[in-house]
């Protein structure tokens, strides 16, 4: 049998995409708040201040908060043995800078994860999913300011100290790397005076960080990371405390010694440098050439010798991350692909969903070959891979998703022949969306992955009922039969 008996099968959501009640019980607003709606064409506007009467996907989401009983009842009839949640930072210290926490806030933690743990759930919770609380951007610029490190630190010291004997697996920050492109707003909760005072209100993806603010904010999240993984093992030594990195594999396009040695620096760029950092403890050779390419000329963070040596100790004790699609580099020309953050171009061998992202689960088991070599004796965990698509509810309210059975076949079937031909250490795989949210990327309810459909539409309407789409009974029977029956 492929998969271990004590596999985690599950699925995995973000507090800001799916809780809602953005201000209910003392939360304070975090980035996502901030955030109106796009679809495939048109970018997420950031809004720095909220308007009335304008439809944030945030704000109501899908409403678990309310209906996480409803929810974690039906992942336990498909049988999840793990269900990955993060708690919205702002829920518990609301503007990230309070001296004491908010009680409603961790009591609804406290009251989900009992709820897992009645049917034998267990919770993997990340720390921070692109929930910085709104008034750290506001105040300190995110992780730039070295005193966030402390907010953080202090943070998850709370989560883990309430929670210790409730939660096991914990990741620090969802999918760290993509802070190298974009705005990085999400990730390192950066805008700066003028993005704040500018009411003309900018595509998300435009809010421009300096490099050396950046990489500045980025060093400053590993050594928030760092140190929480040692508070956190402090607390409970039985913890195990991973990092979360969106790998975005890369192919060289062609054998060009040029396109392959640009697929080496890729690959190291957008995948190993963030890994290397929270599983080896240091800092890669590369770091100095790819950064100095990247436009960083301040290296400070390299001499810090205290920083240095709290990343080292910290490091992580698993090593997880999200897989979607890849992609190819060229030096040569190419039609550019679409991705979910880091771009690449087109791979002609390769089908796209109609959000463009290429869909290749043999891929995956490539990826979990190279983590499995790159970082021996480290467990491995999916935590995030899935199709976002449009589906059709019939008249009779079913829900016929095959091509998201097929895109989770052939992935589950790829971690199999990793696990069993190739030995990799795979501990566990949560899909991403096992019921339709916010999209993180866009921000609609029209690009679909769960296995229950949400009556929720990006026009805001809806009366969040919940219903299960064929993939339900599929992903139910793949749980029971550990992944032997896909059919
Ligand atoms: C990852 C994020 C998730 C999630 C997923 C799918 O990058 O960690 O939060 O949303 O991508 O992306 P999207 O929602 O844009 O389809």
């Amino acid at each position: 049998m492929a998969f271990p008996k004590n596999f985690l099968w599950g699925g995995a959501v973000a507090a800001n995409q799916c809780e809602g009640a953005y201000l209910e019980d003392g939360k304070g607003l975090n980035d996502a708040d901030m955030l109106k709606g796009g679809n495939v064409s048109t970018p997420r506007k950031f809004s720095p201040e909220i308007e009335q009467g304008v439809y944030y996907p945030s704000h109501e989401a899908i409403d678990f908060y309310h209906r996480y009983k409803e929810d974690i009842a039906l992942f336990a009839e498909m049988g999840f043995k793990c269900f990955r949640l993060s708690i919205n930072w702002a829920r518990i210290y609301p503007n990230g800078d309070d001296a004491e926490p908010n009680e409603a806030g961790l009591k609804f933690y406290d009251n989900v994860f009992d709820e897992c743990r009645k049917y034998g759930i267990e919770p993997l919770v990340t720390l921070c999913h692109y929930e910085i609380p709104w008034n750290i951007s506001v105040k300190y610029h995110g992780f730039s300011d070295r005193r966030v490190i402390d907010m953080f630190v202090k943070y998850a010291t709370t989560c883990f100290r309430r929670y210790k004997d409730k939660v096991k697996y914990w990741l620090t920050f969802n999918e760290i790397n993509c802070a190298l492109v974009g705005s990085g707003y999400n990730g390192i909760g950066v805008v700066t005076d003028e993005e704040y005072a500018d009411k003309s209100q900018r595509p998300v993806d435009e809010l421009k960080v300096d490099p050396n603010v950046r990489y500045a904010a980025l060093h400053n999240e590993f050594v928030a990371s760092a140190k929480a993984v040692i508070e956190g093992h402090k607390i409970n030594p039985d913890f195990m405390i991973g990092c979360m990195i969106a790998h975005m594999t890369n192919y060289p396009l062609t054998p060009d010694p040029k396109d392959v040695l640009q697929g080496l620096n890729t690959m190291n760029f957008m995948n190993n440098f963030c890994g290397d950092v929270h599983v080896r403890g240091e800092y890669p050779h590369y770091t100095k050439k790819l950064l100095s390419e990247n436009g960083v000329t301040d290296f400070s963070f390299l001499e810090n010798e205290e920083d240095l040596a709290i990343i080292k100790e910290g490091k992580v004790d698993m090593y997880t991350f999200s897989y979607y699609m890849t992609n190819c580099t060229t030096t040569h020309e190419a039609e550019l692909g679409a991705g979910n953050v880091f771009m690449g171009v087109k791979n002609p061998y390769l089908q796209a969903s109609p959000w463009g992202w290429q869909i290749d689960p043999l891929g995956l088991r490539y990826t979990l070959n190279l983590l499995a070599s790159r970082y021996p004796h480290t467990p491995l965990m999916v935590v995030e891979n899935g199709l976002g698509m449009i589906d059709k509810v019939e008249e009779d309210g079913s829900i016929h998703d095959t091509y998201r059975i097929e895109y989770l076949r052939d992935h589950i079937k790829a971690m199999k022949d990793a696990i069993e031909i190739d030995g990799v250490p795979l501990i566990g795989y949560t899909t991403w969306g096992p019921i339709d949210l916010v999209s993180c990327g866009t921000g609609e309810m029209y690009k679909r992955y769960g296995f229950i459909y949400v009556n929720r539409h990006d026009d805001g309407t809806g009366d969040y009922s919940r219903s299960r789409k064929d993939s339900f009974f599929w992903y139910k029977k793949c749980i029971e039969s550990d992944g032997e029956d896909l059919d």
